[in-house]
């Protein structure tokens, strides 16, 4: 399979599908998101994990969309995702990179300057960066960033494409586009949401 390309991919909503649920997932992506990551936590077996990316592989074939598995390089690969998605404690960047090679785009979580000034270095092909605002769908989330936080992250990255991330509703995705992210994720403003594909389609860029 041909991966698609990063930039192309990064761009406007950017999906989570944080259970095992084929009508969920249909939803995320009737959107028209052209990203969606596997992110199902806590304490999923990797049998658990690798259903549900198989499941959203097939769908995000039929969409378009990019399949981005969070954490699991192995899972990814075997189920031919296009990219795999590091947090900070997660395998780092350099290993990563070595276990997957060009099979794979490597998204990288950051919260601050350092953090995303290190995973430019590292070769990171999408940074995200949050929380932009208060979130309560991470638990113990890093400090509350701001939108001058994310404009800051995203002169650091230096061209690598930003997804904003952490407490963004529609309301705020006008000024955080304007702050130079390329894609908006929000779990909780989406998935709580009674149409799922209407609130994620109000994240797109306007
Ligand atoms: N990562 P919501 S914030 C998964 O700061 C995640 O990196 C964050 O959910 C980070 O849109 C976050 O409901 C939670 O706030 C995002």
């Amino acid at each position: 399979m041909t991966r698609l390309a990063v930039p192309d991919s990064i761009r406007g909503f950017y999906a989570v599908l944080d259970r095992d649920d084929e009508a969920l997932c249909r939803a995320l992506l009737a959107s028209g998101a052209r990203v969606l990551q596997v992110r199902i936590k806590p304490a999923t077996t990797s049998g658990q994990i690798a259903r549900a990316a198989r499941m959203a592989r097939r769908l995000c074939t039929e969409h378009g969309a990019a399949l981005v598995v969070n954490d699991r390089a192995d899972i990814a690969l075997a189920v031919g995702a296009d990219g795999v998605h590091l947090g900070q404690t997660d395998v780092p960047l350099e290993r990563a990179r070595k276990h997957v090679g060009d099979r794979l785009w490597i998204g990288v979580s950051t919260h601050d300057l350092a953090q995303v000034r290190a995973a430019v270095a590292g070769g990171a092909d999408y940074l995200g960066f949050g929380p932009v605002f208060p979130t309560t769908t991470k638990q113990n989330p890093d400090p509350v960033q701001g939108v001058e936080g994310l404009r800051a992250a995203v002169a650091a990255a230096g061209g690598v494409p930003v997804v904003a991330i952490g407490g963004i509703t529609p309301a705020h995705a006008a000024e955080v586009y304007g702050a130079g992210a390329s894609a908006i994720c929000a779990i909780g403003a989406v998935i709580g949401s009674a149409d799922v594909a209407a609130a994620a389609r109000a994240l797109m860029r306007g």
